[in-house]
């Protein structure tokens, strides 16, 4: 197989790509040294979170200079994300520190007034001069969509790149519009993560490995993609996954969290078996998932951590799904079966390392809330969230959120943030707060869904699992009062989740609420809906949705 340079030179979080580098017919070649690079003939740089973390540990590693002279030389260069910030003169994020000065132009923050920040999920690339249109560069369709996730972009200025001679594709996020690639010569750097991007990004890695800078695109790509640029509406898979009875991994769905058989020939308490979970998220990934989250319900008892099955999970999901994976369930402080301590950040190291982009924190995230505000609303930098956002950026850390309704008759009933409900309950009470929970549900805390939401934006959290007990498993919606209650109260996204049950659900929660996502678990698992059946229902509806692409 013909090789590409990676340099993984922060987070170790690049098992995805390599995957995607593998599946386009190339091996990896790591680079240990700065004097490996002068072995590199191309060579990929990927970078996550925060834009001054991962300049100065190339500085620190001596790796900028060799870089650059690699990219002088004329040889096949591809920055990602964070690699491709690094070609700009800097970033607001990091005002002290200099980038690569290649692209004589700073990275300045979305304005977060208007939209959830950071940007995530399926956006377009679209090359800026229109009188090519039926030809790209690196493969980039005006058809296709690619999965961004940043808080920081380059903002576009018509002309200003394109006069040095870049080809600038790009996107819009509300009224701004970003680069989302860039190319000139033997660079070619992208904003979204192509490894990421389904059979999209796997053709615009290929093109660059393969040196096909100028491709003629498909017919049906000559169409104007304007007209369909922008966000897409995320639909997220969701696999609840634990061990049964008889010792299997299997997937599960409860009702109201009880995931225990109450009728048919498993009644009498076995947990409800509903497929493997390998084998459903790749079905999911084929129907056009736009992300899957594997949640691991139970932790497994007397595992080493390093054992923990979900990480095999993901090492083998991760080798044929394009989409990002969040892992969710045992992400703390843990002690090991040998009595070793383990730091929430490295239990969330293993998981980055076997696949996962993100990790997504339930019971963890209430206790250091509940922390935060009997410290006075301090941060401690000690917490999981805070420590493994700083490591890998906001938008690797997910908040798993479990909350269920309390009623009261009125408002000062209860020190907790009420909303007024449209649904009162049999005993004709109006007002309802959100009682956060923990361990799946089985301890309700004295902390409400909106103190918790803004302790863990303020600690660093990137998006919000918006779950909700009372509709979990029921197939009713989602609990739109909720989920604009919680919208309201914070910027970062929010995923809302439970109780869809067709498809008119997702139009629902799109139309009444602002949520950033919608997740589907149940619905899809007993097979009643596919996610391509949602998607199809969306974009009848007029919704921007994006469909699984074939091939690449
Ligand atoms: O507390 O950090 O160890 O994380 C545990 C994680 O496991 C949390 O994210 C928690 O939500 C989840 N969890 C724990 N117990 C259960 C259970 O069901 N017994 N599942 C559980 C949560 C909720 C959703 C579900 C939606 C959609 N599942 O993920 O998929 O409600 O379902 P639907 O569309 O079928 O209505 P920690």
């Amino acid at each position: 197989m013909p090789t590409v340079h990676l340099l993984d030179y922060v987070a170790g979080n690049v098992r995805s790509l390599v995957n995607a580098i593998n599946e386009v017919g190339y091996d990896v070649e790591w680079v240990r040294s700065p004097e490996d690079l002068k072995d590199a003939q191309k060579l990929i740089l990927p970078g996550v979170g925060h834009f001054g973390h991962c300049i100065s540990q190339l500085s620190d590693g001596g790796y900028l200079g060799p870089i650059k002279k690699h990219i002088e030389s004329g040889k096949p260069f591809m920055g990602i994300c964070v690699g491709m910030q690094a070609l700009f003169d800097g970033s607001e994020e990091d005002p002290n520190v200099p980038g690569l000065g290649i692209i004589p132009m700073r990275m300045q923050k979305f304005n977060n007034q208007t939209k959830s920040v950071p940007h995530i999920g399926w956006n377009s690339a679209i090359k800026t001069t229109s009188d090519s249109r039926s030809q790209s560069f690196y493969g980039l369709s005006p058809n296709s969509k690619y999965y961004y996730v940043h808080s920081y972009a380059a903002l576009y200025t018509p002309g200003e790149l394109e006069k040095d001679g870049w080809s600038v594709a790009t996107a819009s996020y509300g009224d701004e519009e970003f680069v989302g690639a860039i190319a000139r010569g033997n660079i070619f750097a992208t904003q979204f993560h192509p490894e990421k991007s389904g059979q999209a990004g796997l053709r615009a890695l290929r093109a660059f490995l393969n040196g096909d800078q100028v491709q003629s695109l498909p017919t049906e790509a000559s169409i104007d993609g304007r007209k369909a640029s922008g966000l897409t509406r995320r639909i997220i898979a969701c696999l609840d996954v634990r061990a049964n009875d008889t010792g299997d991994l299997v997937v599960t769905k409860g009702d109201q969290y009880d995931v225990r058989e109450k009728s048919g020939v498993d009644a009498g308490g076995q947990v409800r078996n509903l497929g493997k979970p390998v084998d459903m998220a790749k079905r999911y990934y084929e129907q056009g998932a736009d992300e899957v989250t594997f949640l691991n319900i139970t932790s497994f008892r007397n595992c080493p951590v390093a054992d923990t099955p979900m990480l095999e999970i993901l090492r083998r999901t991760s080798e044929t799904v394009f989409v990002p994976l969040t892992i969710g369930g045992g992400i703390k402080d843990t002690i090991d079966t040998d009595g070793t301590q383990i730091s929430a950040l490295d239990v969330a190291k293993m998981y980055f390392k076997s696949g996962a982009d993100k990790v997504s924190i339930g019971s963890d995230s209430v206790f250091a809330a509940e922390e935060y505000y009997a410290a006075g609303e301090k941060l401690t930098g000690k917490t999981a969230i805070e420590t493994i956002s700083k490591a890998y950026g906001n938008q690797a850390v997910v908040v798993s959120v479990d909350p269920k309704r309390v009623y009261v008759n009125s408002p000062e009933d209860t020190n907790h943030h009420t909303i007024k409900t449209e649904f009162p309950n049999d005993a004709g009470q109006q007002f309802c707060w959100y009682q956060c929970t923990v361990k799946g549900g089985r301890e309700t805390r004295d902390i409400d869904v909106w103190q918790l939401a803004k302790a863990v934006e303020a600690m660093g959290a990137g998006e919000i699992l918006l779950n909700c007990i009372d509709k979990d498993g029921s197939n009713s919606g989602f609990d739109l009062e909720l989920i604009n209650d919680v919208k309201a109260a914070i910027k970062i996204p929010v995923i809302a989740s439970s109780g869809a049950g067709v498809p008119e659900h997702f139009a629902e929660v799109f139309n009444r609420t602002t949520t950033d996502a919608a997740l589907g678990a149940g619905m899809f698992h007993r097979g009643e809906y596919t996610v391509s059946q949602v998607k199809d229902y969306l974009g009848a509806k007029g919704f921007l949705v994006r469909q699984f692409e074939s091939n690449i």
